[in-house]
């Protein structure tokens, strides 16, 4: 094979532990095991989908095209004036695009990231309310870069008359923004829609877009289309319902449940931001997730990203690729698929290697006994790790470079030992460089309140200050695994943490070295 140049280095199977303790396949509950469960066919769709796959999010990226800019209904947590707060934090586009233009930049993004296999287009407005626009973006992608999977966000009221379509162009992933089944709730959320060239208000508005909404959902799972269902938790309006939601979609054949939070600020116009409707905590959120988590899958790594984002989850290359820059491009996509298939294969290996190191390298907990074994008790505390990464599954970033940690939960149940991914949690960039250094006190202050509730923070490097800071904070940092894969990293440190009877009360009873 080729060598091939990528942005960012991939771990080798020689950087999974060993003597600090990999995971066992079965006994850690990693997000590649249970995509190595679905059949093959799902298997193949979302395999190297950043969105439907969390697995997927380590290694590829997505882009977003903002072509669409009216909508056919109003949220109550939806100023015009900013991105569809369905599928994007709130912020205006930089650039509206007509599909020429989007096209061009979807080629350009292709070329100099083939890392990016996913063009999704989700607003600024709703994108099948601009069905002309969208379709023909669609249209000519699918011929012109045939590499690349497309994707489309949606409220889901125009999605019935428009499932032909969409099946024509190979949109492979379809996600409806379901927040209700019931027009009562659905009031409170969508004031009106537009139906039919009239605006129709209140709970009549509400129940045709539920109707039409799970029409939809019926009609692409029925034609075999990979349907996600995003629900915006509202906290006091549709969080007692939403596990219904959950119920209701899963049984239509929706794959993964996105339930993400209210984003609603004063400042964003929003009728919630100015009614002081609040958002849900890190708590509720992830509560409500693992209640619906037993109807359905849940996505959990959403981002809310813009509708013009660029780049891996949680990462906006955007400003890289503006009108005049990608005007000034030269792109030969011939010559870019080719780079672009071999890259997929080098992170495809670098894939393998990873789940192939995990089986080889699992150390069951109860090798950690050096005297009597003693039986470990049925469950041991969990215990939460903020890890600091830029992608590939591996933490290799410096603590103070992270705007964002990844969020993961470690559970020892007998001999198994669980590591799931929960949340991603933004953070301000602790070390910006240049003279901005004063304001670097407060930004750590604010960084260890968000990691409130973890017990250690995993990352490439730290800096001796903010070591001090965390270990003044109860946080325990961890910079001793660089470049190895998350999950096996963390179920190392908890280890160790168990073994030295740093875990909670809990932790105590485990007999770990008798
Ligand atoms: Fe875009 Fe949405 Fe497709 Fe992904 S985003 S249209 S499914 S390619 Fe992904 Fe962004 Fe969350 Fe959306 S992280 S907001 S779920
Ligand atoms: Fe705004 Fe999207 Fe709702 Fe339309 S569907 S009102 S663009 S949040």
């Amino acid at each position: 094979m080729a060598l091939v140049a990528l942005d960012r280095p991939l771990p080798t199977p020689a950087a999974t532990p060993g003597a600090s303790g990999g995971c066992s396949a079965g006994g850690c509950g990693s997000s590649a095991d249970k995509l190595a469960q679905l059949p093959e066919h799902i298997r193949a769709k979302v395999h190297n989908h950043p969105c439907f796959s969390e697995e997927a999010h380590h290694h590829y990226a997505r882009m977003h095209v903002a072509v669409a800019p009216a909508c056919n209904i109003q949220c109550h947590y939806c100023n015009r004036k900013y991105d569809c707060s369905n599928e994007s934090r709130p912020g205006v586009v930089s650039e509206l695009l007509t599909p020429e233009q989007a096209v061009k930049k979807t080629l350009a993004v292709a070329a100099e990231i083939p890392q990016m296999t996913v063009l999704g287009i989700a607003g600024p407005g709703d994108p099948l309310a601009n069905p002309e626009r969208t379709l023909a973006t669609f249209r000519a992608l699918s011929k012109n870069a045939p590499d690349i999977k497309l994707c489309v966000s949606t409220n889901g009221l125009a999605l019935p008359e428009l499932v032909g379509e969409i099946c024509e162009h190979n949109i492979d992933h379809v996600t409806i923004t379901i927040n209700c089944v019931d027009p009562e709730i659905g009031a409170k959320i969508y004031p009106w829609i537009f139906w039919n060239n009239r605006r129709i208000m209140g709970m009549k508005g509400a129940r045709i877009l539920i109707e039409q909404q799970q029409k939809g959902l019926q009609m692409l799972c029925d034609r075999g289309v990979l349907v996600k269902v995003n629900s915006v938790l509202i906290p006091g309006v549709n969080d007692q319902h939403l596990k219904e939601v959950s119920r209701v979609v899963k049984a239509k054949g929706a794959f993964l449940h996105n339930v993400m939070p209210l984003i609603a600020e004063p400042e964003h116009g929003s009728f919630y931001g100015l009614m002081g409707q609040r958002g849900p905590s890190d708590e509720e959120l992830q509560a409500l997730q693992d209640e619906c988590a037993g109807d359905m899958a849940m996505m959990r790594h959403c981002r809310q990203c813009r509708a013009d984002a660029v780049g891996m989850l949680g990462e906006d290359r955007g400003a890289e690729f503006t009108l005049d820059k990608v005007a000034a491009m030269d792109i030969d996509y011939e010559a870019a698929m080719k780079r672009r298939a071999e890259v997929r294969a080098v992170i495809e290996a670098s894939r393998a290697a990873q789940q192939q190191g995990r089986s080889q390298t699992f150390i069951p907990i109860t090798s950690l006994k050096r005297k009597k074994p003693q039986p470990a008790p049925a469950a041991s505390p969990a215990a939460r790790f903020a890890v600091a990464t830029t992608g590939g599954g591996v933490i290799d970033q410096h603590f103070g470079q992270a705007r964002e940690f990844l969020v993961y939960e470690a559970t020892a149940a007998g001999n198994d030992l669980d590591v799931r991914f929960l949340a991603a949690r933004k953070v301000d960039l602790y070390c910006s460089g240049g003279d901005t250094c004063g304001d670097a006190e407060d930004r750590l202050a604010k960084t260890i309140r968000t990691l409130e509730g973890c017990t250690g923070v995993l990352c490439s490097r730290i800096g001796f200050e903010p070591w001090e800071r965390l270990e003044a904070a109860g946080l325990v940092p961890n910079g001793e695994h660089a470049m190895e894969p998350i999950e096996d990293a963390v179920a190392a440190v908890y280890r160790e943490l168990l073994a030295e009877g740093r875990l909670d009360a809990p932790a105590k009873a485990v007999a770990l070295s008798a």
